[in-house]
C-alpha cells in the first residue's frame, strides 16, 4: 500500500518508515527537519551519529531496502503543497508522527509554548483539512501519548483504550450509558497539544468519516531496530540531553558514562513504556488493521509495561554499578501516581511484548558507551521548569 510517513526522519519514524518498507508497502516520507534543526539551536546532537536523510536513504537501497522518496514539507505551515501531494501521491495510508514531542522543550519558554502549539495543532489540522478537500480515503495512523489521560491518581482502576463507559443520571431518575472519549488531564504544553489531536480526529471522524486510528503511546526505550543495525547509515537518532533525553533511555546513558542517574524527586512517578522494536511493530499492526467505513476513531494504548522511575533508577544502577542522585523535580507533577493499563487491542492483534530484560538494557548501555566520547555532560540536566516555583527548587539545590 502507498503510505505517508510524517515525521519519516525521527526517533520513532525512521525506523518504522524502513519496517514498513521492508514489508513492501512503498513509502513516501514527508518531513521539515525541524528535529535536527533544534539540536542546533540547543546545541546537541544526537549520541549516535546519524546520516542526513539523503544518505539514509541511499544507504537503504544499497543494502536492498525498497526505495523510499523523500518531501521536505512543513504539514504546520504548507497547507497547499500538503494537498498537492496529497492528490499526486494518492496514499490509502498516512503515519503521522511529526509533531514536537519532547514535553521539557514545550515547556521552555512562552516562544517553545506557542511553537508547540501552532505546530502540532495546525499540523494535525492541515492534515485532516486536506483529506477532506482531497476527497480521498485516507487512513490516519496518529502517534498520540499515553499523557493524555493524565498521572494523577487513578484511584486503581485501569486506564481503557480511549473510551470510557459512564453512566449519566436522568432527571426521572434512571441513567443512561454513553461511551465518551477518556477525560484528559494533560501534564504539559506538548501533552496538551496531544489532548487536542483527538478532539479534532474525534470531530472529523464524525463530520467527514475519516478513518483515524489514535495510538497513545508510552516512552519509548532502545535505539536501532534490525533494519535500522544493517547499516551505519541507517542508524537511530539517541537523545539523552534535558529536553528531549526521555527518562530510561537517559539512565542508560548515564550509566554508560558514570554520571549519577537524575531521578527527579523520590521517583514515585509511574510510567508506561514500549521498546522502540515493539512501536515498529505496533505501528504496522494498526495500519494493516483500519477501521471500517464509518467507525468511530479507534484508540490503542501503546505501551507493554507500566515502571516507576525509581524502581528503573534501582534497577539500571544495579546492573551496571551506578550511583543515583535524587533531584528536585523541574517538572509540577504528581509525587507518585498508579498506573494499570488496558492493551488489549495490540496483543489480540498479535504483538509479543518484548519487555525490560537485562539484555535488552545493557544492549543500550553498550551502544551509549561507543559513543560515550560524543556525549556533552553540561546537556545532560533537565532545567526547563514548569513554574517559577520549580525553577527556584533547582536553583537552590545548583
Ligand atoms: P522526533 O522529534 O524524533 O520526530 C518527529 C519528526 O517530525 C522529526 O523528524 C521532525 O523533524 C518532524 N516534524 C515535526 N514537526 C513537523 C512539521 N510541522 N512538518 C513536518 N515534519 C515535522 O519525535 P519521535 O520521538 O520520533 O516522536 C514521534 C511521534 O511519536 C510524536 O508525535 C510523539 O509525540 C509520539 N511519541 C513519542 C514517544 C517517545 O518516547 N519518543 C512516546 C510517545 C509518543
Ligand atoms: N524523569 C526523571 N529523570 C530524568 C528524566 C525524566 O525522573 O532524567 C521523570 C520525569 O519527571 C517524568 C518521567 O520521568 O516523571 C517521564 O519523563 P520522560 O521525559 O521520559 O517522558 P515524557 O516527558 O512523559 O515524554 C515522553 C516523550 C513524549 C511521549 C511521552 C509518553 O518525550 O513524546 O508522549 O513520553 S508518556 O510519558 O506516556 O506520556
Amino acid at each position: 500500500m502507498k503510505v505517508l510517513v510524517l515525521g519519516g526522519d525521527g526517533f520513532c519514524g525512521w525506523p518504522c518508515a524502513v519496517n514498513l518498507a521492508e514489508a513492501g508497502h512503498d513509502v513516501v516520507i514527508v518531513d521539515n527537519l525541524s528535529r535536527r534543526k533544534i539540536d542546533i539551536d540547543l546545541g546537541v546532537e544526537s549520541l549516535t551519529p546519524i546520516a542526513t536523510i539523503h544518505d539514509r536513504l541511499r544507504a537503504w537501497e544499497q543494502v536492498g531496502g525498497r526505495a523510499m522518496s523523500f518531501v521536505h514539507l512543513d504539514i504546520a505551515r504548507e497547507y497547499d503543497r500538503l494537498l498537492d501531494l496529497l492528490r499526486s501521491e494518492r496514499p490509502e495510508a498516512i503515519v503521522h508522527f511529526a509533531e514536537q514531542r519532547a514535553a521539557p522543550y514545550s515547556m521552555k519558554s512562552s516562544a517553545t509554548k506557542r511553537y508547540t502549539v501552532d505546530n502540532n495543532v495546525n499540523g494535525t489540522h492541515n492534515l485532516l483539512a486536506a483529506i477532506v478537500d482531497s476527497g480521498l480515503d485516507v487512513h490516519i495512523v496518529h502517534l498520540g501519548t499515553m499523557g493524555v489521560y493524565g498521572y494523577g491518581s487513578h484511584r486503581g482502576a485501569t486506564i481503557p483504550e480511549g473510551y470510557l463507559t459512564v453512566e449519566v443520571p436522568q432527571p426521572d431518575g434512571t441513567c443512561f450509558t454513553e461511551k465518551i472519549l477518556h477525560p484528559t488531564d494533560p501534564g504539559s504544553v506538548y501533552h496538551m497539544t496531544k489532548t487536542l489531536d483527538q478532539l479534532l480526529f474525534f470531530y472529523y471522524n464524525k463530520n467527514d468519516a475519516i478513518r483515524v486510528t489514535d495510538l497513545h503511546q508510552g516512552i519509548v526505550w532502545g535505539t536501532n531496530t534490525d533494519l535500522t543495525q544493517r547499516d551505519p547509515r541507517l542508524t537511530n537518532r539517541f537523545d539523552y540531553d534535558g529536553d528531549y533525553g526521555t527518562v530510561l533511555n537517559r539512565f542508560l546513558m548515564q550509566a554508560a558514562i558514570g554520571y549519577p542517574l537524575t531521578v527527579h524527586g523520590t521517583g514515585g512517578q509511574t510510567r508506561a513504556f514500549i521498546h522502540i522494536r515493539d512501536s515498529v511493530r505496533c505501528v504496522q499492526l494498526a495500519l494493516e488493521h483500519p477501521p471500517e467505513p464509518g467507525e468511530k476513531v479507534k484508540i490503542f494504548n501503546q505501551m507493554t509495561e507500566s515502571h516507576q522511575v525509581g524502581e528503573l533508577a534501582r534497577k539500571v544502577a544495579a546492573l551496571t554499578d551506578s550511583q543515583i542522585n535524587y533531584l528536585p523535580n523541574p517538572r509540577k507533577e504528581a509525587i507518585e501516581n498508579d498506573l494499570i493499563v488496558d492493551n488489549r487491542c495490540f496483543i489480540e492483534l498479535g504483538l509479543k511484548p518484548t519487555t525490560l530484560d537485562d539484555g535488552l538494557l545493557a544492549e543500550v548501555v553498550d551502544v551509549a558507551r561507543r559513543w560515550a566520547d560524543r556525549c556533552d555532560r553540561s546537556k545532560i540536566p533537565c532545567l526547563s521548569a514548569w513554574t517559577q516555583r520549580q525553577a527556584e527548587a533547582i536553583k537552590a539545590f545548583a
